[in-house]
């Protein structure tokens, strides 16, 4: 029976969908609402595996129940192909990246047509394509015309051995993860963009996703973005013309600032120590040796143990004239605020670890055991009128705890009293009317740095003259191809393999014939990544990335479906490069994704799958073992989207049964489609109303997994009508099966569409309009229940048939009559039998 062959029935539909293009999104003169509704794109490294199979399922799932309520759906997919595990691969295998990656995507394409999912195929677009990155160059030239692309020099990861640029986890204990050699800074100059010049508008909008996106993905992005309020504050030096500036989150502590530290790797650490005896000098260059080797992540560490060196140099305290030691310490950055820090030992944990280790002054100048509400607590003056400051009650250098909590200003003159944030604001003003400090932000967000000295990129569009100027290529000459890699050396080498290119690198300037060298850099792909879900809008577009009158039809996304991996810089850029193209007027929005659902893993006996521990549970194996529909009900089953799952629990011979069962339901159904539904059976058809009725609510909150659950009981429910007195040929088992059908779409198009036809419909069943619930049948069925106490019937009560113990107890322990005839007797015994019966016995 071909019904029962999944496989025969997966290419059946498949190819009917393919051939009618079901579920192609609706021209432009189509007058229903539109979704847009996305997946992230996957990486055409290998096969895919099992969280592509739940993400997009997941989108599937979205997909279809917007078409079912009568939207017109846009479900685009395509590649992100550029980049590393390509090139890293054709090294291996001396094999051109081109190649690999097109034979990869060929495949992943296949599986996800085997998959069913209900993409718009008519979109596919693959970064590596020319005809995509071109838009990306395009990109580069804007964002540089308008200054928010350029070159600086800053330092890498820099492996000696392996001849290489190292990211920040790849350097373990300062050495290089691959082959243990010390890591070196080196600089080099890099291409940016200057996503820190939207850092206010990428934090302030985060506020209007909340509620939309996960508040733990809103979370990170603000962490990341890191917006620091306080002030900066200048500094007189001894011997040195020019001030010292730095940035205070508590400029209130001002009075309790003891020394000053700077980061040993800043220009000012060089400058300052430039002034010192040969002894701090020498001692100085070591110690910068030694911290060269540590990565940032290691420096910010808060338990390594305190270092530093002392520079012989005073800086001034603005307020108060005190002179402060000079020292450089690693805690220090270099390039977070000024790479210089007051440091208040009394109140700042690292500045207390680093006074008890090099025998600094603590100043207490924040009493924490006052209280900071209420009155301001009268302060005692001594003979001249001077205040007297109160001795708080715990000495930081004896505890080694850094008072951080609020409370009352002390020894810092007109301030005391004051609290924290009236301090800050009053110290504010005192420095900027002074002159010396004003307020101001920081930010942890640092540039994104987009240059990589790799092959298999899109090449940055701009050219090196030989008196050293830097000019893009007009945006009429784009796109500046990628040249083949034949006879290229692809092994990193911390100069990008395109130098090696002779005949492409060496080219001219159009416009005035100077010769000059092109770019040889290739862009980050988090740029291919950054705007892709516009390109889906208009494919194939000559003239422009894509048409804006599009842009404006379909996007912002309405759903954005993917893994929480991307919770940060994926989403970011692609936020920042949205607000770009908004301030080009390219687009009408500033926000790309307007909600975002995150998956959890899938994960095999509690660990993540990957290759390298050989746990990897195949897509394609999966597919052919149990069949397209099996596989995604099995998933979307396994539990909550957000949730990760164990493939253990993942029951794909469940999955089976349960299709089985609606199959055969719908084949056992033996009445017309022209019966009519009001004379069926009536607790059936509540079942399917409710399912009709909570269903829309269950997708939308992601719940997807309970809809699936409410399906089971409503094939189990149809069987049992079928079986019992009113029979296959019930109205109500036809329904039933009609909206088994329509919503196991969601999860098993197949099988779905097979369901509709042997109901005696024509396909698509994708495309059916949700049904109504008619509200008589959602009314709960409704019983009486009697309450006794000590076997007198005293009560009645009105419950819903399906009332649970512990509710129908505490509705008849609480009913007047009940309470009246209970009088003061205390109830000693209670016999509850839903949803009939509740007995009380007495004392
Ligand atoms: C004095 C002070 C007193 C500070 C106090 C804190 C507490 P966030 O919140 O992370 O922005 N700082 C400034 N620049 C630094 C740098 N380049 N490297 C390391 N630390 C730096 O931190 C801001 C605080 O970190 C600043 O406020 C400064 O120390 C320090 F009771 O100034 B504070």
């Amino acid at each position: 029976h071909p019904e029962n062959d999944v496989h025969a029935i997966q290419a059946k539909w498949q190819a009917y969908w393919s051939e009618h293009g079901t579920f192609l999104a609706g021209e432009e003169g189509d007058t229903r609402p539109r979704k847009y509704v996305l997946a992230m794109f996957p990486y055409p490294s290998g096969d895919l595996h099992m969280g592509h199979a739940e993400n997009y399922l997941y989108s599937d799932i979205v997909a279809r129940f917007w078409r079912h309520r009568g939207y017109n759906v846009l479900h685009p997919i395509g590649w992100d192909s550029f980049g590393l595990p390509a090139e890293n691969a054709a090294i291996k295998r001396k094999a051109d990246p081109r190649e690999w990656t097109y034979a990869n995507i060929a495949q992943q394409r296949e599986s996800l047509k085997r998959y069913g999912v209900s993409f718009d195929w008519s979109r596919v677009l693959h970064t590596s394509d020319e005809d995509y990155y071109r838009w990306n160059q395009w990109l580069f030239l804007q964002l540089h015309e308008r200054g928010l692309a350029y070159r600086k020099e800053s330092p890498v990861n820099w492996c000696p051995n392996d001849q290489t640029v190292l990211a920040n986890e790849q350097v373990v204990d300062g050495h290089c993860e691959r082959c243990g050699a010390e890591v070196e800074k080196k600089k080099l100059t890099q291409w940016y963009f200057k996503i820190t010049e939207y850092a206010d508008r990428l934090l302030d909008d985060l506020n209007q996703l909340e509620g939309f996106w996960p508040h733990k993905v809103l979370q990170m992005q603000r962490n990341w973005i890191g917006r620091s309020v306080g002030a900066d504050i200048d500094f007189e030096i001894e011997g040195r013309d020019e001030k010292v500036t730095v940035f205070s989150t508590r400029p209130d502590t001002l009075h309790g600032a003891t020394f000053m530290v700077v980061a040993p790797d800043s220009d000012l650490a060089a400058e300052l120590v430039a002034g010192s005896s040969p002894e701090v000098r020498m001692a100085f260059q070591a110690y910068l040796d030694d911290v060269r080797k540590q990565t940032d992540i290691e420096r910010q560490n808060s338990d390594r143990p305190k270092t530093g060196v002392f520079l012989d140099r005073f800086a001034i305290n603005p307020v108060n004239g005190e002179r402060l030691p000079i020292w450089a310490a690693d805690y220090v950055l270099a390039d977070y605020g000024h790479g210089a820090v007051m440091a208040v030992p009394a109140h700042d944990q690292r500045d207390l670890d680093f006074a008890i280790r090099f025998d600094l002054p603590v100043r207490v100048v924040v009493d924490t055991s006052a209280p900071v509400t209420g009155a301001i607590p009268v302060i005692e003056l001594d003979e001249d009128g001077v205040p007297i400051d109160p001795m708080p009650s715990e000495d930081p250098r004896e505890t080694g705890v850094a008072l951080t909590g609020e409370g009352r200003l002390i020894n810092s003159g007109a301030l005391n009293g004051l609290s924290k944030r009236n301090a800050i604001a009053r110290v504010v003003e005192q420095l900027a009317a002074a002159g010396t400090g004003r307020a101001a932000k920081q930010y942890r967000l640092r540039d994104w740095l987009i240059s990589r000295q790799r092959y298999w990129g899109t090449p940055i569009p701009m050219l090196h003259t030989e008196d050293g100027r830097v000019v893009p290529v007009p945006e009429d000459q784009l796109p500046v191809r990628l040249p083949v890699a034949e006879g290229l050396d692809l092994k990193p080498k911390g100069k990008s393999p395109l130098g090696a290119a002779t005949e492409w690198v060496t080219t001219t300037v159009p416009a005035t014939g100077a010769p000059a060298l092109r770019d040889p850099d290739t862009m980050d792909t988090f740029v291919d990544s950054s705007w892709y879900f516009l390109r889906f809008l208009s494919p194939g577009m000559d003239g422009a990335p894509f048409g804006s009158a599009d842009a404006s039809r379909w996007a912002p996304v309405d759903a954005y479906i993917g893994g929480v991996e991307h919770a940060i810089l994926h989403l970011l850029y692609a936020r920042f490069i949205t607000k770009v193209l908004f301030d080009l007027g390219r687009v009408d929005f500033t926000e790309p994704f307007s909600s975002l659902i995150n998956q959890g893993m899938v994960i095999l006996d509690g660990a993540k799958m990957s290759k390298s521990k050989g746990n990897l549970v195949l897509f394609s194996d999966e597919l052919s073992a149990h069949g397209a529909d099996a596989l995604r009900v099995a998933l979307a089953f396994a539990g909550p989207v957000e949730d990760d799952k164990d493939w253990k629990d993942v029951s794909t011979t469940g999955a089976q049964k349960f299709l089985a069962r609606a199959m055969r339901v719908a084949q056992d159904v033996t009445s017309s489609r022209d019966v009519v539904w009001a004379d069926g059976d009536a607790a059936l058809r509540r079942v399917t109303h409710r399912l009709l009725a909570e269903a829309p609510s269950l997708v939308e909150q992601t719940k997807f997994n309970v809809v699936v659950a409410r399906l089971m009981e409503l094939v189990n429910a149809i069987r049992k009508t079928i079986d019992s007195g009113a029979g296959a040929g019930d109205p109500a088992v036809r329904e039933a099966a009609e909206v088994t059908a329509m919503v196991l779409d969601l999860f098993a198009p197949h099988t779905a569409e097979e369901m509709w036809e042997v109901l005696g419909y024509e396909p698509s069943v994708g495309l059916v309009t949700w049904r109504n619930a008619d509200p008589t049948l959602l009314v709960e069925e409704k019983v009486t229940a009697v309450v006794q106490i000590d076997g007198k019937v005293r009560a009645t009560l009105e419950v819903p048939a399906k009332i649970d113990g512990p509710s129908l107890e505490h509705l008849a322990r609480n009913d007047d009559r009940v309470l009246r005839a209970l009088g003061e007797r205390e109830i000693t015994r209670a016999i509850v039998r839903p949803p009939k019966v509740v007995s009380f016995s007495t004392k």
